[in-house]
């Protein structure tokens, strides 16, 4: 049996208390879901790249076929995954506190899928395929021939999933919510999340700005972990569920 997850009562009473409750997310929410978190090395065919490399319009303008596969087999990984106890205890805290934001870097559905509605996807989503050219979402493609790239049927451009590749601009709606509800959160929680990238990182200080509670759920520290008021070390699988029976003692789950 792992040790017994303590969770401050200040922070529980804190969450009971919140009235405006914003969590941000980052790929460690679904490594318990099986998809690998962006930093962990690689599996099998793909453990040679750095997706950091890969997750770029230079890359996929070098070379189309190499990003669109690696996409393909991300959105089988993602297909296969189901949320874990720690989206559903996201999905719980909404149900729970007057006010809640969910803002993911994650690109896998999972919150949505967990049953989360109030949720900004910073990053795009690896389900939704879009035209490289024109920008705009495409529902059905033809399946190409082994060494073509799939084409948008209305002006044959190559297409691209809809994720924010490094270098690229974040949906500006998307980025403007979520910097206005860090900016009057009472409670911010960081999860799952190494806090490297940017904009994304810089949210959490909104939050401070506003004298929020900060908390971060993480196994490991993080660049952020020194600016937080709590951090809860472990995984978000377990930590959130705990932090719900002990915000809100009388729900059991
Ligand atoms: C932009 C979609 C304008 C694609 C992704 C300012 C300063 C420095 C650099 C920049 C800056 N502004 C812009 C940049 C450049 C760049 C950037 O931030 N670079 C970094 C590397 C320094 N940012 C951009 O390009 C952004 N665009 O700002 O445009 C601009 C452009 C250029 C120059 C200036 C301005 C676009 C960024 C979006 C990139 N797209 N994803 C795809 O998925 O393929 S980001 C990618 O990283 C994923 O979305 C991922 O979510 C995200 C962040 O990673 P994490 O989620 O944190 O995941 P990671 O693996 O790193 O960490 C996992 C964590 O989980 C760990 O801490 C681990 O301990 C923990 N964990 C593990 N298990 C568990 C767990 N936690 C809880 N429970 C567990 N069980």
């Amino acid at each position: 049996m792992g040790d017994a997850i303590v969770i401050p009562t200040e922070v529980a009473r804190a969450l009971r208390e919140a009235r405006q409750v914003v969590a941000l997310t980052g790929a460690g929410i679904s490594a318990e879901s099986g998809v690998p978190t962006f930093r962990d090395a690689q599996t099998g065919l793909w453990a040679k790249y750095d997706p950091q490399e890969l997750a770029t319009p230079q890359s996929f303008r070098r070379n189309p076929k190499l990003v669109w596969d690696w996409y393909a087999w991300r959105r089988e990984l993602v297909a296969a995954a189901e949320p874990n106890p720690g989206h559903f205890a996201l999905a719980e805290i909404e149900r729970r506190v007057p006010q809640f934001t969910l803002i993911t870097q994650n690109v896998d559905s999972l919150h949505q899928k967990a049953g989360n509605i109030a949720v900004i996807e910073l990053h795009g989503n690896i389900s939704r395929i879009k035209c490289y050219e024109e920008d705009r979402i495409v529902d059905h493609w033809q399946e190409p021939d082994e060494d073509d790239h799939p084409r948008c049927p209305h002006c044959g451009g190559m297409l691209r999933p809809d994720v924010v590749w490094f270098g690229e601009m974040l949906p500006a709606a998307a980025l403007r919510q979520a910097i206005n509800a860090s900016r009057s959160a009472d409670f911010f929680l960081t999860i799952g999340t190494s806090g490297i990238v940017q904009p994304a990182a810089s949210l959490p200080f909104e939050a401070i700005e506003n004298r929020a509670i900060t908390v971060e759920i993480n196994p490991s520290e993080t660049p952020l972990s020194a600016w937080m008021h709590h951090a809860l070390r472990g995984p978000s699988g377990v930590i959130l569920p705990a932090l719900i029976a002990a915000a809100w003692p009388e729900f059991i789950v």
